[in-house]
């Protein structure tokens, strides 16, 4: 939990740092005049759409970290000024099994740690001799940037990295110098290996080796990033992703993708801005662990409205680092898979964790753990029970056949008139079935609408509500006590605009995985 408090002392001193830089043009964002109705706030909200890059990053679903690095070796989390290079020798390193186990589990981008905040650098930078060249790792030759990235094209896996600011070891930490330094060896694995789909910075912001903190100079790191990488989205201390808010693996239910930032703020930026959405850069809105970040009561005082998703980050041991006392702690299948319908299933990405051991491999029990989680999401979302089914719509816009809601295609969708803010359909499924999953997802391209839903089944004359939930977003799961039903019916009962409904799936999982608080 230390670094939750470097994360928020580093938040604050990353809202005097950054400034200067926004479109007031920008569909990703909104500024809102004072004054202005609830009404309008709401729809304004509704309409505030996602950049190309972050849309494309939410479509990933599943993405996976690689904390790797000299704590390996020396066993820590977080390194010690007097661990040296030599330490770093993993003796049957082998990339591309990593790339292997993530694209077996279907993750889609592949996140390396190129340097923690131990500042040892995991490629031969021409920076620093704290890196891999003064390892006996290939006598000082290899490079692991170079090879998971070469992994990740062999097997067709996007390709993310994580460089800490905060840096214990470098002499120049606490000075201007330092961030020339960092943007050096942003430099080098920003050109030396070609595209680079997510640049991951922490929040942490502690002393260097001589007792003094670093102002960081995030407005150059993201130039730097823009110029030399401009489809990667910059992440938790950064413009395009959000930090969930904690390590759990468990995001919010109520997970809105738009969120208030001041308008001063906003104002400021707009003068001096890049004018695409994938350019934009701007500070995050404050305490990202609040409960709720953007429903009605967050927004309607709001100045600025923003699109900034949700990332959940979570390792599938209980560090970060692989520790060989925790190989019995491995998250187990079943867990991981409560994960997943609490992070995919909850409006974010899912970045998970697997941190490669001494070997410089991925722990078998690892790997184990990993293919049967797969297994099971496979096994539950191979069949869409919902395929198929006859679909009765109230009020719907004729342009909009309701079939676009079960044809596996994200970008089709139903809906009804503009500024209806509820909607209501009845499925006659192909033949009689037994689920207790919903998967349903908004058309989030276009915003972010649905503040609630249910999903009803007969009940004699009339229906019995046997899920709901509250934000949908890009994707929402819900899992409920199991149903046999032919018909049933989907409300939107309160929604900002006219519900964009893109895809509506129905599965069966295997009843322990069910959570007890949904049993009635
Ligand atoms: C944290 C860091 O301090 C941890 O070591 C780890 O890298 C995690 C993903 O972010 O804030
Ligand atoms: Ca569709």
């Amino acid at each position: 939990m230390k670094h939750l408090s470097f994360f928020l002392t580093n938040c604050i001193c990353f809202l005097f740092t950054v400034q200067n830089m926004y479109a007031q043009t920008n569909p990703s964002y909104a500024i809102i005049p004072r004054g202005l109705p609830m009404d309008s706030v709401i729809k304004t909200a509704a309409h505030i759409r996602p950049s190309e890059q972050q849309a494309a990053w939410q479509e990933l679903e599943f993405t996976v970290f690689f904390h790797f690095g000299i704590n390996t070796f020396a066993g820590l989390e977080w390194g010690k000024t007097d661990v040296k290079a030599g330490i770093f020798n993993p003796s049957e390193l082998d990339a591309r099994q990593w790339i292997r186990t993530a694209k077996e589990a279907e993750a889609r981008l592949a996140i390396l740690v190129a340097k923690h905040h131990d500042g040892f650098c995991n490629w031969p930078s021409k920076y620093t001799e704290y890196c891999v060249k003064n390892s006996p790792w290939k006598n000082g030759r290899g490079d692991l940037v170079k090879e998971v990235s070469e992994a990740c094209k062999e097997y067709g896996l996007k390709f993310g990295i994580y460089v800490s600011p905060w840096d214990i070891h470098s002499s120049l930490y606490g000075t201007d110098e330092y961030n020339n330094y960092f943007k050096n060896l942003l430099t080098e694995v920003l050109t030396g290996y070609g595209e680079i789909d997510e640049v991951w910075f922490d929040g942490a912001c502690g002393e260097g080796p001589n007792g003094k903190k670093q102002v960081y100079d995030w407005i150059g790191y993201y130039q730097l990033i823009r110029k030399l990488q401009p489809k990667a989205v910059i992440a938790i201390m950064g413009p395009d992703v959000r930090w969930v808010g904690t390590e759990s693996g468990y995001g919010r239910e109520t997970e809105w993708s738009v969120v208030p930032v001041s308008s001063a703020l906003l104002e400021s930026i707009a003068e001096n801005s890049h004018q695409t959405a994938g350019n934009r850069i701007f500070l995050p809105p404050g305490d990202m662990m609040q409960e709720d970040l953007g429903s009605r009561d967050k927004i309607k005082d709001a100045g600025g409205l923003i699109w900034y998703p949700s990332e959940v980050d979570v390792s599938i041991r209980p560090g970060w680092f692989y520790h060989e006392k925790d190989d019995s702690l491995v998250k187990s299948p079943d867990k991981l898979v409560d994960i997943w319908f609490s992070s995919v299933g909850r409006n974010s990405v899912l970045l998970l964790n697997l941190p490669p051991d001494k070997r410089g491999l991925i722990h078998e029990n690892d790997v184990k753990s990993l293919k049967a989680m797969r297994a099971i999401l496979d096994s539950v979302f191979r069949v869409n029970i919902a395929a198929g089914a006859t679909i009765l719509p109230a009020n719907g816009n004729p342009k909009f056949k309701p079939e676009n809601m079960t044809d596996s295609k994200p970008g089709t969708y139903w809906t009804n008139k503009k500024g209806s803010t509820s909607a209501s359909f009845i499925m006659e499924l192909k033949e009689p079935s037994s689920f207790n999953c919903l998967s349903i997802q908004e058309y989030f391209r276009d915003g972010q609408r649905v503040d609630s839903f249910s999903l009803d089944i007969p009940d004699g004359k009339t229906w019995k509500t046997v899920a709901s939930g509250t934000t949908i977003g890009y994707k929402r799961l819900l899992r409920f006590p199991r149903v046999n039903t032919q018909r049933l019916r989907i409300r939107i009962t309160s929604s900002r605009d006219n519900p964009e409904i893109s895809e509506i799936g129905l599965y069966s999982l295997p009843d322990r995985l069910i959570p007890a608080a949904t049993l009635h």
